[in-house]
C-alpha cells in the first residue's frame, strides 16, 4: 500500500477538519497546536499529516510534496487550482469574501461616480477580478494579514476580507457592503496521485464525502 500524505493548516481548518479524519479513520498521533511537529502520524496505516500555512497547501498537494489537502476555497482562488483535482466541497471554515468600507463612506455613490478606490487586501487575483468584472476602478495594496486597519490609518478607502461572525469589522468601525463569493473549505487532491494511487486516495475521498454529506464537484 503506498503512503499518503495529507496537508492541513493549523486553526480553523485543523479544528474543523478533525471530525472528518475520525470518520475515516485518521486519528492524528500528535496535536499540531501544541506539538511543533511539521509531520504527523496517524493510526491509519501509511497515512501522515503535515502542517503547512493555510495559503501554502495548495502548493504542497499542486508539486505532489502532499496527495491530498484541505483548503479555503479563498485561498484556491488566490492559488489558481493548477495541477488540483477539487472533488468535495466540505462545507467546513465557511465564512465569505467581501468588500468593507469604513462606517459612513458611502459606498454605493463612489462607485456609481466612478470614483477611483484604493483597496487594501491579501486576495489580490480575485478582487482584481471582481472589481474588473464590475467595472469600478481600483488600485490594489497587498497586505498579508490584518486588513481591517488597512481604512483606519489611511492606507486604504476599502477592504476585501474574510467575514464570518462580523465583529472584527464592527471592532472596527467598518462595515461590509458587498459580497464577492461565499467561502468554505474544499478537499484538494493532486491529479498525478490520484491516478496512480487511487486504490488508496478513492477510499478516503469517499470517506470524507459520507463523513460531510458532503456536495461532490464532480
Ligand atoms: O494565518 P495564516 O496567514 O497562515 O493564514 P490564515 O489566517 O488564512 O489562516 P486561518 O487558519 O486563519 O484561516 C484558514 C481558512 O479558514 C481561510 O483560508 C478561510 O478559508 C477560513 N476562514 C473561515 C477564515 C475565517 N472564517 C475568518 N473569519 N479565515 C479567516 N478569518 C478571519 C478574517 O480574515 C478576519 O480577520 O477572521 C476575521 C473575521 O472574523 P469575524 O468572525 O470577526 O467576522
Ligand atoms: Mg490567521
Amino acid at each position: 500500500m503506498s503512503q499518503i500524505t495529507i496537508a492541513l493548516s493549523k486553526g480553523r481548518i485543523f479544528e474543523e477538519t478533525l471530525p472528518l479524519l475520525k470518520a475515516a479513520g485518521v486519528l492524528p498521533r500528535d496535536d499540531p497546536e501544541t506539538s511543533r511537529k511539521l509531520i504527523i502520524a496517524t493510526s491509519r496505516p501509511g497515512v501522515r499529516l503535515i502542517i503547512v500555512r493555510a495559503s501554502d497547501t495548495p502548493t504542497y498537494v499542486q508539486y505532489g510534496a502532499a496527495d491530498l489537502g484541505i483548503a479555503g476555497k479563498d485561498v484556491l482562488l488566490e492559488h489558481g487550482g493548477e495541477g488540483l483535482y477539487q472533488p468535495l466541497d466540505l462545507g467546513i471554515a465557511a465564512c465569505r469574501l467581501m468588500v468593507a468600507v469604513p462606517q459612513g463612506f458611502d459606498y454605493a455613490r463612489a462607485v456609481k461616480q466612478g470614483a477611483r478606490l484604493r483597496v487594501a487586501t491579501k486576495y489580490v487575483q480575485t478582487a482584481r477580478e471582481h472589481f474588473a468584472a464590475k467595472g469600478v476602478h481600483v488600485d490594489l495594496i497587498k497586505l498579508y494579514g490584518s486588513m481591517e486597519l488597512a481604512p483606519l490609518v489611511g492606507l486604504a478607502d476599502a477592504i476585501v476580507d474574510l467575514v464570518s461572525s462580523g465583529n472584527t469589522l464592527k471592532a472596527n468601525h467598518l462595515c461590509a457592503v458587498e459580497e464577492i463569493v461565499p467561502i468554505s473549505a474544499r478537499l484538494i487532491v493532486n491529479v498525478a496521485a490520484l491516478k496512480l494511487k487511487r486504490a488508496t486516495i478513492q477510499p478516503l475521498i469517499d470517506a470524507f464525502a459520507a463523513a460531510t454529506g458532503g456536495t461532490r464537484n464532480g
